[in-house]
């Protein structure tokens, strides 16, 4: 392996990117299917074509009869395209189904899961990213067994071309002359280069396959972040990648809002930040950046595009002091430090009930209410209760249109991911697919389709109130052990509210 492919996979190594997040590869999404409430659970294969994982949890309702889900490009089914697929119940486990599906080309698929049972039937969209990810390695007993294969071919094709020559022609029984015996020595001495020629030919094949592949791994849009100097530090995110420039992607469209969610999470996550930033142009976006704790940050900045994609844009940058006050440019902006809330709460221990509590800025409290251990790979709802000063459960608003905001990292930044009450799937992406029309083809028509229906659907009709007045439940699976931070965001009497929590995974 030279030098440069060596940097390329180190690199790909070090930012295993999964698409609309960073770590967590795995689509979460919960959500009424007609009669019934399902979390559907999509892991990607990490390749392309490659085959997902996907599992249906009927978290309410009883007589399920079946579960079909079909991967589409669109929205919905064409005259090509194959029958879904049953998902068959776990066996051992409750209410648990599962299906394999092919996604057989990079890009946005939408998932159809279509559930039918007593009660009625249901469908809901999973939007899925395909997107190569990984690169897989041989492991060294592996590569010493295949070279020592390798090598028994490579003699064994020898010794047949020997054979061959000296006396496959005989009768049985016959021995090889003098003459056949010097002939197939001279043979197996040409044999032996050709064969060479075979195998170098052969490794060239592999490499140049091997290139491609890893030129086809996913990583998101290279962009170009810098905060002005001058009067109310001014954050500029700059979309360099040629990609971008060239049109090879479509335009991006608003999710719950906002034509990007961008997050700003200091190295030691003493500092956070939830911004939106304006657009100036087709490639540049703006913004003020809070009174954050200065230091090192780093930034994600979710997009979402018209095709259903969704990406992270990453980099990280120096937050400098801030001197002037904080106008922010967007009224749904917030941001949080940990000096600024008495109570982050370290209760790590590994006990199966426990509660830890944030108090807010204006005097409420958020409180996770965790009733097990948390292990990685494994689904779970985080459930948090949102009390007033008065110990009354807090009447919570919608912020953007949900009754919820998390963001949650890993405190080395290997696991970034942006999640809601509805799981890690983005909303626009979900409109994408349930708007698009099969006339479609000029670039912005549905991503304005996306913008009315953002705007004409009810902020509360959205709300997923699952566990009662002044909770919400955000369904996530951990997807590496490890220590973790968890920002979570409510909006109370006008106000967003930022608690944190820290968790280990085990
Ligand atoms: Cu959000």
């Amino acid at each position: 392996m030279n030098r440069r492919w060596s940097g390329t996979l180190v690199a790909a190594a070090v930012l295993f990117v999964a698409s609309a997040h960073v770590g967590s590869p795995d689509t979460v999404f919960e959500g009424a299917a007609g009669p019934y409430r399902v979390r559907v659970i999509v892991r990607p294969p990490g390749i392309v074509p490659g085959l997902a994982e996907i599992t249906v949890r009927l978290l309410s309702g009883s007589g399920l009869q079946s579960v079909l889900v079909l991967p589409l490009r669109g929205g919905r089914p064409t005259a090509e395209e194959p029958p879904p697929d049953s998902a068959k119940p776990v066996p051992g486990a409750r209410d648990l189904y599962s299906a394999q599906l092919w996604l057989m080309e990079g890009g946005a698929y939408s998932i159809q899961v279509a559930v039918r049972g007593a009660a009625g039937s249901g469908r809901v969209i999973v939007p899925v990213n395909s997107i190569a990810t990984r690169r897989l390695g041989f492991d060294t007993p592996l590569a010493i067994a295949l070279l020592g294969l390798g090598a028994f071919l490579f003699v064994g094709a020898i010794t047949i071309v020997g054979a061959a020559v000296r006396e496959s022609v005989l009768p049985p029984g016959t021995e090889p002359d003098a003459g056949r015996r010097r002939r197939s020595w001279w043979i197996r001495l040409l044999a032996v280069p050709l064969l060479a020629l075979a195998l170098f030919a052969g490794k060239k094949w592999w490499d140049v396959d091997d290139a491609a592949h890893t030129a086809s791994l996913y990583r998101p849009l290279v962009v170009k972040t810098t905060i002005a100097s001058g009067p109310g530090h001014v954050l500029t995110l700059a979309i360099t990648d040629s990609e971008w420039l060239g049109r090879q992607f479509t335009p991006l469209v608003p999710d719950h809002g906002k034509l990007m969610h961008l997050f700003l999470v200091r190295d030691d996550l003493q500092g956070f930040a939830h911004l939106h930033p304006l657009m100036v142009d087709s490639s540049t976006f703006r913004t003020a950046v809070p009174p954050l704790p200065p230091g090192r940050y780093r930034l994600y900045a979710d997009v979402v595009h018209e095709s259903g994609f969704t990406q992270t844009l990453l980099d990280s940058l120096e937050v400098p002091a801030s001197p002037d006050p904080w106008r922010a440019l967007d009224p749904d902006d917030s941001w949080w430090e940990s000096r600024q809330l008495s109570a982050v709460s370290h209760q790590m221990s590994d006990g199966s009930s426990q509660r830890s509590t944030a108090s807010l800025a204006d005097g409420t409290t958020l409180t996770w209410e965790r009733d097990s251990a948390l292990v990685a790979g494994r689904d779970m709802e985080l459930r948090f209760s949102v009390r007033g000063r008065d110990g009354q459960p807090g009447t919570l608003e919608p912020y953007m249109g949900m009754p919820s905001h998390a963001v949650i990292t890993r405190a080395d930044g290997a696991v970034f991911v942006h999640l809601h009450p509805a799981g890690t799937i983005s909303m626009a992406s979900q409109l994408a697919f349930a708007l698009r029309q099969p006339g479609d083809t000029v670039r912005g028509v549905l991503g304005s389709r996306i913008t009315a229906a953002e705007h004409a659907t009810s902020p509360m009709a959205a709300m997923v109130m699952e566990g009662g007045p002044g909770t919400v439940t955000l369904p996530y699976a951990f997807p590496q052990p490890g220590l973790y931070r968890i920002w979570v965001q409510v909006k109370v009497k006008g106000r967003v509210l930022t608690g944190a929590f820290d968790a280990r995974v085990n």
